[in-house]
């Protein structure tokens, strides 16, 4: 896993370099949000299925660093002031603190806008394959897809959301992008139509228990901890897995969605051994 990240980081920190450019600030915002990377969950789960499907590493490397990039805009765009205006992110200054909100939103759509490109250059890649990458992004990332479940969740504030609203929600926030790192995998390692259908339902399981879990820690787990504040959610009177199942019920729905996650992954013919151990280690984070 120390392997991947750093091949990740050092590939981003290739792609994104600071320039002469006047607009170079815009460059430098950027770098300052992935100079303290998260987990990179999303591209190692690229990595992985683009593995676990036969491909070369350095095949799925451009696309996977691309999926990073789309999450971190959207962590830039999510500690907004309009959204969910958050000081701390990954234990340091939020985007539009250190810099400005202006820039905090160029650096946002810099990056949303890069990671479609990154695509389209990879050179390990031929057309069929950047074609199919760049409509799964678009797509997961999009109305149907994250920015969806974003809308929900800005109009949700205050409210008591029923459950399946609830459970869509978290499908479109935070699913929607797993979803795609994994079919990102699959693309470039050539899977089947049958053997992509059961990756996007094993996506679909997993990034809603993810993000279950992420509501349970943003309760249970000190600021230091977690590089973001503590309580988050409920200070801004959020509808959350918490508010809405309680903290029992979240936790055994998590738990059930990754066994229905690895059902989907037991129908494939290959070696899931190591897509189920990252799952099964995320299930009991603390961050
Ligand atoms: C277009 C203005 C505009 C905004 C878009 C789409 C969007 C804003 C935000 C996406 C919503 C979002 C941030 C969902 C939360 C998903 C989630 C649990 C993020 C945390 O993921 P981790 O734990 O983070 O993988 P690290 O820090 O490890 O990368």
């Amino acid at each position: 896993m120390q392997t991947k990240k750093k091949l990740i980081s050092n590939r981003i920190h290739e792609l994104i370099q600071n320039t002469e450019l006047p607009q170079n600030r815009v460059i430098e915002a950027a770098l300052y949000s992935l100079a303290t990377p998260g987990k990179y969950l999303r591209p190692i789960f690229t990595l992985l299925t683009a593995e676990m499907f036969g491909a070369n590493i350095e095949d799925a490397l451009d696309p996977a660093c691309a999926i990073e990039l789309i999450h971190t805009y959207s962590l830039i765009h999510d500690d907004l002031p309009a959204m969910d205006d958050d000081d701390l992110r990954r234990g340091k200054e939020t985007v539009h603190i250190k810099f400005d909100e202006a820039t905090a939103i160029l650096a946002g759509d810099f990056l949303l806008t890069y990671s479609f490109e990154v695509i389209a250059n990879a050179s390990h890649l031929d057309s069929v394959k950047k074609c199919k990458l760049i409509h799964t992004l678009a797509k997961r990332a999009g109305a149907k897809g994250m920015i969806g479940g974003q809308m929900i969740d800005s109009q949700a504030a205050g409210s008591n959301l029923p459950e399946p609203l609830l459970l869509s929600m978290h499908e479109l926030k935070t699913a929607a992008l797993f979803t795609a790192a994994l079919e990102f995998g699959a693309i470039v390692g050539g899977a089947n139509k049958n053997e992509l259908q059961q990756i996007s339902k094993f996506g679909k399981d997993f990034g809603i228990s993810f993000q279950i879990i992420d509501d349970l820690l943003d309760v249970s787990v000190p600021t230091e901890q977690l590089g973001k504040s503590h309580g988050s959610d409920e200070k801004k009177n959020k509808p959350t897995s918490v508010t809405i199942l309680g903290e029992k019920r979240a936790r055994e729905m998590a738990t059930l969605l990754n066994i229905q996650a690895f059902s989907h992954l037991n129908q494939l013919d290959r070696d899931t051994s190591q897509l189920k151990d990252l799952v099964k280690t995320l299930l009991n984070r603390r961050f």
